[in-house]
């Protein structure tokens, strides 16, 4: 569980000077990537979902992972101005509030998490998950913007995957979270609660008509076909070639398949533990009287 691979993105030798650059690394035990975008000029940062390792048989937490990025942080003498999150992810937990512990920064996510918050909340009977937002430092309206260093950032709401999904855009990059991914893979799943694949289309669309050679870094890869990860592509790319939304697919053909393809899936291993975790920000449930945290499982509920 605690293999980590670690990788430079492709595309950093394509960056002008001026621009965001982005370094990745690539979390093998559950196909996650998670990008630091950086101002060269001011060397302020951002980091895009982030993973803490977790060993579900033995309830063991890692974070040999997230640790490999605190040390680059670090010996690049980097400021990290915020840790945004894409959405609440289901198959992996957040490291945010770990990092944010040793080297500062603001948690970020879209305000629709509020809603997640409440779903989840409900469904694991557990008053102690917040509903209003806490303890992310920072929920984002769609469109709105921000600074890393003087890049200015731009949030867009995607809903479809999770109602609270959002896009991050950082100069001529975006980060898509679980909305697109390779176009040999196609896009993520919509049979979450909440999810909904008529508004993953829209969503895409509105991906779509960003400038063709926006850079979108994805996060997730899951190799198709055994090829190495990959993870960043144009809206070009996308347009052309992606399997299951290029631009010559219809709403009623994608969602068609999309459900039928939902239909065969099983749960992510790690769902049950994600969700409690990340609609706290990354946080394990407060510890018990005997200093144990504890994870739940509802049984026959979903
Ligand atoms: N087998 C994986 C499943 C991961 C999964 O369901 N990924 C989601 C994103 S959180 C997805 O959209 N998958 C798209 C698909 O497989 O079509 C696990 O257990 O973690
Ligand atoms: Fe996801």
């Amino acid at each position: 569980m605690n293999q980590v691979q670690e990788r430079e993105s492709s595309a950093q030798s394509q960056q002008q000077a001026a621009g965001p650059q982005v370094r990745s690394w690539f979390h093998a035990p559950t196909n996650t990537v998670c990008h630091l975008v950086l101002d060269p000029q001011t060397r302020h940062c951002a980091l895009v979902d982030s993973v803490l390792d977790f060993d579900y048989a033995s309830g063991r937490s890692g974070t040999a992972f997230a640790d490999t990025i605190i040390d680059y942080i670090r010996s690049e003498n980097l400021q990290l101005d915020w840790l945004l999150e894409t959405h609440a992810h289901a198959d992996h937990l957040s490291a945010a509030s770990y990092i944010r512990q040793q080297v500062g920064g603001r948690i970020g996510i879209g305000e629709h998490i509020r809603d997640v918050q409440k779903v989840f909340g409900d469904l694991f009977n557990d008053p102690a998950i917040p509903r209003d937002g806490r303890p992310f430092d920072k929920l984002f309206t769609d469109g709105e913007t921000f600074e890393i260093g003087e890049l200015r950032a731009r949030v867009m709401h995607t809903p479809g995957h999770t109602p609270a999904c959002v896009v991050y855009v950082v100069g001529d990059c975006a980060f898509v979270g679980d909305t697109l991914f390779m176009p040999d893979y196609g896009t993520a799943r919509c049979d979450f609660p909440g999810g909904d694949a008529h508004r993953l289309y829209q969503s895409v669309r509105r991906i779509f008509e960003l400038p063709a050679q926006t850079r979108l870094y994805m996060c997730h890869d899951y190799m198709p076909g055994g090829r190495e990860p990959r993870w960043v592509c144009t809206v070009q790319d996308q347009r052309e070639a992606n399997k299951q939304i290029h631009d010559g697919i219809g709403e009623d053909e994608f969602v068609a398949f999309r459900s039928a393809r939902d239909a065969t899936l099983g749960m992510p291993a790690l769902i049950m533990p994600s969700i409690q975790v990340n609609v706290r920000a990354g946080q394990m449930p407060e510890p018990e009287a005997n200093g144990v945290s504890y994870l739940k499982v509802p049984v026959n509920a979903v």
